[in-house]
């Protein structure tokens, strides 16, 4: 007998509706829920997977617990045992900066990654912390940190109104949108085009999206920021800057206009190889649109100059009057968003308040970059203890970071590494004790982090679609009983945990006069709180405390757990509204365009267009491909094989004069190491361009990833070496890489 369930797709950022058929506890189809408010049943082939994804015979079933150097497999109580074990004596010894915790990117897209690592982090009081977002979007949080006071406060484009949209680095026909969730972006883009917009792309490869676009800039990787600069300088030189209703709330445009001066279409069109025609002509469409977003992704931030062109993708929006108005980039209101306090001054957005240990890196929001983990554990110094224990949870670094070999050595030379992780893979096969989470299926869902950056406001909540297997522990119990085993209160009940989350979140909130539970008795609240869990309650507790909540009875019609699950399709909250001043957390209450970091920092920028002259070698740029994600789903059969597989990309002339035939094996090297691929030619990549996509190289020992290890790829952070940075947010660099290339006879590969 099957039967359907709802289920919240967390394979990517578009959080789709899925309806699946269950059979027994097997999900055995999966298509997109057409009631879905915000999906409206659309699917792609990753969630269509979703069934295989659950069900794949490679997940871990129960706990392994290292014993005389083997990974056995053991139960709860013994593996929790062995983490308290484990990771005690090195924080009574050494300090909480001798663990390390890395958390990767799966934590955005569970429950348990939203509501339980601030409290391990919290309790554990380490500043050895690592994340994807330092491979990913840290440029993005510090620029907003800068220009609004709020690192989290991340403008997204207005898809479904917008006249014009402008994209750097990003291409949502594979990726499905990042930093804008969007179910559906490509038909969101289609009917963009459809009712009379524009789509530019920029992005040195020819990709799918690009070719769905009216004007396709194919410029050099690496070299946006300067791009960008000198459209700002347009916008000035021709007195194309209209602020409109954003004037009272921005100051500095003076600075800035200043600031770019000598950043001329002309002078960056070598560097970027963009004409300075185009240039201009991109500032002058940007500012004529009746509305227009500036959106930048990957390929803006995972470059040199990623915080600077993070900025100036804002600066743009906002010179043209485009940020927070409909049709703009506008901040979303998610519904467990906290309750907006009053708008007024804030206290700002601090960078560096400390540095990491080996190379002085500043920390940003509170993390060191990742690029820096496998230093910070090989490399002793007199400014203190190297990490000597690992948390690692739904994070594979060795292929994810620059330079896995190292951090691969790395990883073995710890005294106690913990792996929460549903797969033994490069990573967690280094660990004494690996935690493997529920499959999907048997997990709650909501989207804590990307209902924040979401092109509508909307809320849902899906329970497991197929109950906890006997012998399972749920992620978020797992979770908080890993705070507790680190935390030295081991064995206390993990339902303390959230009991202690709620405690005081309402303690703070009734002390809060702007709170709806201003003056309130805590415990009276926690009384009234509903959900089958702490995790549910949690929950229930941000709805009701949030923009769109009940406030515990303050306003009657407003969101509670129980109203959303009356809606098992989700409640729509609205399109995107403006909201400034309100979001502002700078200082000086005012979007501050010309931060002190960010003119500290155009120094770097100019330099950079000085040295561009010389003549450019080959440099390498990532992809993606719509049925993969990053390093763990290549052990799917139905998602690899095809069009999915990890060749070079390089440019017909570039073949031509290596003397390279296509499908032969190259010998890739970068600054870090080399690998070899086959060649792939096609001319989607520019001259001077080749791409391989990231996330492979799933050959090493002792993994379990039996379909993957078939067709392993190579690793291509294996060409980076860890030390190329964009310093204000030590985001690695990951694309506009320089490689050398050298054909192999076919027998080398
Ligand atoms: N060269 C290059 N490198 C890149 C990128 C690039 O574009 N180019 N992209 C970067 C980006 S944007 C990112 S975000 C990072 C991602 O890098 P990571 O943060 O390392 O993420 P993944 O590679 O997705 O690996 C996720 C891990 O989580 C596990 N996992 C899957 N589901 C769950 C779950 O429900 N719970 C738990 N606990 N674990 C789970 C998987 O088995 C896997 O071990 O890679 C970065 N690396
Ligand atoms: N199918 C699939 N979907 C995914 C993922 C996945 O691995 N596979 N990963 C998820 C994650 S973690 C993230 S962060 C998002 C990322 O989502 P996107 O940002 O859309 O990522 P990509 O598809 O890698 O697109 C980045 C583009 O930037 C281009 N690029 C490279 N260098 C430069 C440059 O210097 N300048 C410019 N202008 N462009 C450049 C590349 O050619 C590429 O086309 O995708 C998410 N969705
Ligand atoms: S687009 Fe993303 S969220 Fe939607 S079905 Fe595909 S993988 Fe799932
Ligand atoms: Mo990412």
């Amino acid at each position: 007998m099957s039967r359907t369930a709802l289920r919240i797709c967390p394979l990517c950022e578009a959080t789709c509706g899925l309806m699946l058929t269950v059979d027994g506890s097997t999900v055995t189809a999966a298509r997109g829920d057409r009631d879905d408010v915000f999906s409206r049943g659309f699917i792609c082939p990753k969630g269509a997977a979703f069934g295989a994804v659950d069900s794949d015979p490679d997940r871990l079933r129960t706990p392994l617990v290292r014993r005389d150097g083997v990974l056995r497999e053991a139960g709860w109580e013994e593996a929790f045992d062995a983490v308290a074990a484990g990771v005690r004596p090195v924080v009574e010894r050494y300090g909480p900066h001798a663990v390390g915790v890395v958390l990767g990117n799966p934590n955005v897209h569970t429950m348990a990654g939203a509501l339980y690592p601030n409290v391990l982090l919290g309790a554990l009081g380490t500043r050895s912390l690592f994340t994807a977002s330092t491979l990913d979007q840290m440029p993005k949080h510090v620029s907003s940190g800068l220009l609004f006071g709020d690192a989290n406060a991340i403008p997204v484009p207005d898809l479904d109104r917008t006249d014009h949209l402008l994209l750097i680095g990003a291409n949502p026909l594979e990726s499905n949108g990042s930093l804008c969730t969007a179910p559906d972006f490509p038909g969101r883009l289609k009917a963009l085009r459809a009712r009379g917009g524009t789509l530019t792309v920029v992005d040195p490869r020819r990709t799918r999206t690009a070719k769905l676009a009216d004007r396709h800039v194919a410029i050099r990787p690496g070299t946006d920021a300067l791009l960008l600069a000198a459209m700002v300088h347009v916008l000035y030189e021709e007195d194309l800057a209209d602020l409109g209703a954003l004037a009272p709330h921005v100051e500095g445009t003076d600075d800035v206009r200043d600031a770019v001066r000598d950043f001329t279409p002309e002078s960056v069109a070598a560097a970027c190889d963009v004409d300075a025609d185009v240039t201009r002509a991109l500032a002058r469409e940007l500012a004529a649109a009746p509305t227009a977003a500036v959106y930048g992704r990957i390929g803006s931030c995972t470059v040199p100059h990623g915080t600077l062109a993070s900025w100036l993708v804002d600066v743009l929006n906002i010179l043209t009057g485009n940020l927070d108005r409909p049709g703009g980039a506008l901040f979303p209101q998610a519904a467990t968003d906290r309750t907006p306090r009053p708008a007024g001054p804030g206290r700002g957005f601090a960078l560096g308040r400390w540095h990491s240990r080996v190379s002085g890196h500043p920390e940003a929001k509170g993390e060191l970059p990742l690029s820096a983990l496998a230093e910070e554990i090989d490399t002793a110094t007199d400014a203190g203890e190297p990490v000597r224990a690992l948390l690692t949870v739904a994070a594979n670094p060795v292929l994810s970071a620059p330079d896995g070999d190292r951090l691969d050595k790395a990883l073995g030379s710890l005294d106690f590494m913990v792996s929460v992780d549903p797969y033994l893979n490069e990573t967690s096969r280094h660990a004494d004790v690996v935690l493997p989470p529920p499959p999907p299926a048997q997990s709650p869902h909501h989207d804590f982090a990307f209902n924040t950056l979401a092109v509508r406001n909307q809320v849902r909540y899906t329970r497991p679609a197929v109950p906890l297997e006997p012998g399972r522990t749920a992620e978020t119990e797992i979770l908080a009983r890993l705070t507790l085993a680190v935390t030295g209160a081991h064995g206390t009940d993990p339902a303390a945990v959230d009991a202690m989350v709620i405690e005081q979140t309402l303690a703070k909130a009734v002390r809060e006069p702007h709170s709806p539970v201003h003056g309130r008795d805590p415990g009276e609240l926690t009384a009234l709180l509903t959900g089958e869990n702490g995790p549910e309650r949690r929950l229930d507790l941000m709805l009701r405390l949030g923009p769109y909540g009940d406030g515990f009875g303050a306003r009657p019609d407003g969101l509670t757990l129980e109203r959303l699950l009356a809606h098992p399709h989700g409640i729509d909250l609205g399109p995107l509204r403006p909201r400034l001043p309100q979001p502002l957390k700078t200082r000086s209450g005012k979007v501050e365009l010309l931060p002190e970091p960010i003119a500290a920092d155009l120094p770097r920028l100019r330099q950079a267009l000085a040295e561009a002259g010389r003549p450019a070698g080959l440099v390498l740029v990532g992809r993606r491909h719509l049925r993969s994600n990053n390093s763990w789903m290549h052990n799917i059969p139905v998602l690899t094989g095809g069009s999915n597989r990890c060749t070079l990309h390089l440019h017909p002339e570039d073949a031509a004069r290596l003397g390279v035939r296509d499908a032969q094996p190259v010998r890739v090297k970068g600054p870090g190491g080399a690998v070899t691929a086959p060649a792939e030619i096609t001319d989607t990549v520019r001259p001077g361009v080749v791409s391989l996509p990231h996330g492979w190289g799933h050959d090493r020992p002792g993994t379990r990833q039996t379909h993957a290890a078939g067709a392993p790829g190579v690793n291509v952070n294996q060409l980076l070496d860890g030390s190329m940075l964009d310093p204000l947010s030590g985001n690695a660099v990951l694309n506009g890489v320089p490689v050398t290339l050298t054909p192999l006879t076919d027998a080398k590969l």
